[in-house]
């Protein structure tokens, strides 16, 4: 966190770069500059070339209201009219160039991934990728600007963010080489091996055709229709089922590259790759109850702490790493098909080695100019990576070009700020819808003389980018796949059986969950078929909550080896940017709130004081209340002292409140609330000064996660506990079948 903060606990959130007067201002001044954690992309030309304008002046500039044309405009509330009640002229050009614009705002939204958030940073190579990849951006100490947006699959633009869902992870390196990107999501294993059926199974998982229903998620009949009859897509439905599927924040997710990709060193040595992003973080994930809470109070939930944390300093970090196989004819790896997306490699078979850091560090200044706009692309590649024939990647290399080209509306989509390259562009690419470059020269074609020959192919030596040459064996025009697509559960078993049992836990209540919510009791029963085939205790436990029998596995199960790296639990994290909430009464004491405050930023924990009411508390503010805190924006609570009934504690009044009338209770029943969701959601909870609270919501005082003693004792324990994300051994892990 930033050290220079005000003595108060930094708050991020601030609409803008510097507080507003009360009244109305009166005298003309420029835009303000943007807040300072913003940034807009580097002021580069349609070509690539550094203007050097100042990133301020290209929005907007003067002091002045004025038309798009520059004219200024003396009055921009009351339209013309053939007097004061008369009618509108159609001269009121203003007017119509007003609401014409407004008209058109709205750009069609991804097909997939609408709904997003992004930021910028930077990527630093430790030059470990030096010897297998001839890439300028992974030679050592190489800093290269990125930007990155996350997004979930299903949901339109609108919807909440802790859908239960596959979490896109689209990283844009502009290398001096041209635009990198690595288009991938935060799960290893996609539900098709084929881009032919990418449509089927957006289609599928999408809201129903008639009713447009449900928004976001996959708890429907058409989706486990068709996983449950395309059953290579069961490994992917495993994913999204087990805690992946609910990110606890997206600094908290891995990434994956997905396909396997061919890298090539400056000798001209080959190897393939699996691409990883590692959080320094951690992965963490909320619980299903948390996510269903947050989507109605805070549907922003994943943007907000995106954009706060980089607002407060706490600049979200991953470590980038490949999984390297040498390359080989068969693109096989130890019984594993490298070419079918619906496969990962076990980090225990191959180590995850790091080629450098990403540090996501400034917000974008405008949503729609930058994340909306960019437009990531798998072909935007760099001399030393490569594709593979992976028949998913190979139809990506068509699709994401050809859809900017009806969402951003024509060819010239590479120029919109966000997707120019920060390398030189000479590409004989001309004309079309919103051409921004200015052509010269009378011959883009070539050969030429007429242009001096420009622009000249490059050579191996000029950094070309190499379509590195493989053997394609003798072969049939066919459409098929190879026999070695056709396991579909060996690794959905390696999964399950790798996470712990709580995990587990989460997997089959995610499943009962799901299916419970088909109509159709056919697709709950072959659903349960496929269960079967994965691990007879999973497809038991899943029968017995939606009522049916367990079917018999229709295919020979697996006994695989688990692999430790797959689950998320058992380690300690960092603890940066984590949010406690100090839930004080109004006789709290003052000295001990903000000792603690104090404490815990120093920890670089986000701390927020939960009050009867807004206002100051001595010299501590509130910056929440009983009425509008929420237990799901807190990763642990503290109660100092009593928290009494507040004055607006009326059942009547607030539903929050529970049943009573809440005369004879000792404590706020919506305090009681929150540390009730806490203790349920396996979060720290502390006490300190001798509260009710924690009594009156039947939390046991020496229960596991719960912080007793002085102030400095229970933060020292919050800190501990917070480091190890939940304290899931509060609960005994459900009886197996
Ligand atoms: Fe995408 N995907 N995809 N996808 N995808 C898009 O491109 C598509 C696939 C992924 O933040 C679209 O610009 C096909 C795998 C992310 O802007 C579209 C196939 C993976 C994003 C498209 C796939 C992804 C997209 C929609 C099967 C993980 C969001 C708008 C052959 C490795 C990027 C757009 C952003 C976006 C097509 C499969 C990840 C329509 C046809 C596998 C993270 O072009």
């Amino acid at each position: 966190m930033p050290k220079d903060r005000p003595s108060e606990p930094f708050i991020p959130g601030t609409p803008s770069s510097q507080p507003p007067p009360l009244d109305e201002p009166t005298d003309p001044a420029g835009p303000l500059p943007p807040k300072p954690d913003q940034q807009g992309p580097e002021t580069r030309s349609p070509t690539g070339a550094e203007t050097g304008t100042p990133p301020e002046t290209v929005a907007q500039q003067g002091e002045f209201l004025t038309t798009a044309h520059g004219a200024r405009l003396r009055d921009s509330d009351h339209s013309l009219k053939a007097g004061a009640r008369g009618p509108t002229l159609l001269q009121d050009h203003h007017l119509r160039e007003k609401i014409s614009h407004f008209d058109h705002e709205r750009i069609p939204e991804r097909v997939v991934h609408a709904r997003g958030a992004a930021a910028h940073g930077v990527f630093v190579a430790n030059g470990a990728g030096e010897d297998i990849c001839r890439a300028q951006f992974l030679k050592k100490g190489v800093e290269t600007p990125v930007f990155v947006r996350f997004s979930t699959v299903l949901g339109s633009r609108g919807s909440p963010d802790l859908a239960r869902d596959t979490r896109g992870f689209a990283t844009r390196f502009y290398t001096s080489q041209g635009n990198y990107d690595l288009i991938g999501n935060n799960i290893p294993v996609f539900f098709i091996q084929d881009g032919i059926k990418f449509p089927d199974v957006v289609h599928a998982a999408k809201p129903h055709p008639d009713r447009e229903i449900p928004q976001a998620q996959s708890a429907h009949d058409t989706f486990w229709d068709f996983v449950s009859l395309h059953t290579e897509a069961q490994a992917h439905t495993m994913w999204n089922m087990s805690d992946r599927g609910i990110p606890r924040a997206f600094r908290t997710m891995e990434g994956f590259g997905i396909h396997t990709f061919r890298l090539m060193n400056a000798a001209g040595e080959t190897s393939l790759v699996k691409f990883h992003w590692k959080p320094r973080l951690g992965v963490h994930s909320v619980t299903w109850e948390e996510a269903q809470l947050t989507n109605g109070v805070d549907p922003d939930f994943h943007r907000r702490d995106l954009a706060d944390s980089i607002e407060s300093g706490a600049y979200p970090e991953w470590d980038f790493g490949v999984q390297v196989i040498a390359d080989n004819e068969e693109h096989m790896f130890q019984g594993i098909d490298l070419l079918d997306p619906t496969k990962f490699i076990p980090e225990e078979l191959a180590p995850v080695q790091l080629l450098g850091t990403m540090t996501l560090n400034a917000n974008p200044t405008n949503y729609f100019a930058e994340t909306e706009q960019v437009a990531y692309n798998p072909a935007n590649l760099v001399p030393g990576i490569d594709v593979t024939n992976d028949p998913l990647l190979q139809a990506r290399l068509f699709s994401y070009l050809d859809t900017q080209l009806t969402r951003l509306s024509g060819p010239n989509w590479t120029q919109i700020p966000i997707n120019r390259a920060h390398a030189p562009i000479n590409d004989m690419l001309r004309d079309g819808f919103h051409q921004d470059a200015v052509h010269g020269g009378a011959a883009p074609y070539r050969p030429n003389s007429l242009d001096a020959g420009n622009p000249f192919q490059a050579g191996d030596s000029d950094h070309a980018f190499i379509d590195i040459p493989v053997d394609v064996p003798a072969s049939q025009k066919i459409r098929e796949h190879s026999a070695s697509f056709d396991d579909h559960f060996s690794q959905v078993t390696l999964f399950y059986r790798s996470l712990t049992a709580v995990e587990q836990d989460h997997v089959v209540a995610a499943y009962t969950f799901e299916l419970s919510k088909c109509y159709e009791q056919t697709i709950r029963e072959r659903q349960l078929i496929a269960l079967a085939n994965i691990d007879a205790d999973l497809c038991e436990r899943v029968a017995q909550g939606l009522g049916l029998p367990a079917p018999k596995p229709t295919e020979e199960t697996t006994d695989p080896e688990p692999s430790a790296a797959l689950s998320q639990l058992g380690k300690t994290w960092p603890v940066t940017a984590r949010v406690v909430g100090l839930v004080i009464g109004a006789d709290s004491s003052q000295a001990h709130v903000a000792a603690m405050l104090e404490a815990l930023r120093a920890a670089d924990v986000v701390a927020l004081v939960v009050a009867p009411a807004g206002g100051k508390y001595g010299n501590v503010t509130a910056q929440r209340t009983y009425a509008n805190a929420s237990s799901t924006e807190f990763d642990a609570l503290v109660v100092i002292g009593a928290t009494p009934p507040a004055p607006d504690a009326v059942p009547a009044l607030d539903a929050k409140s529970g049943a009573g009338d809440g005369s004879a209770a000792q404590s706020d029943p919506r305090v009681v609330k929150l540390l009730q969701e806490a203790w349920r959601h396996a979060k720290a909870i502390g006490s300190v000064d001798d509260g009710t609270a924690p009594a009156d919501a039947d939390i046991p005082s020496a229960g596991v996660g719960i912080a007793t003693g002085n102030g400095k004792d229970v933060t020292q324990q919050i800190l501990d506990l917070l480091s190890a994300h939940r304290s899931w051994e509060r609960f005994e892990p459900a009886p197996r079948a």
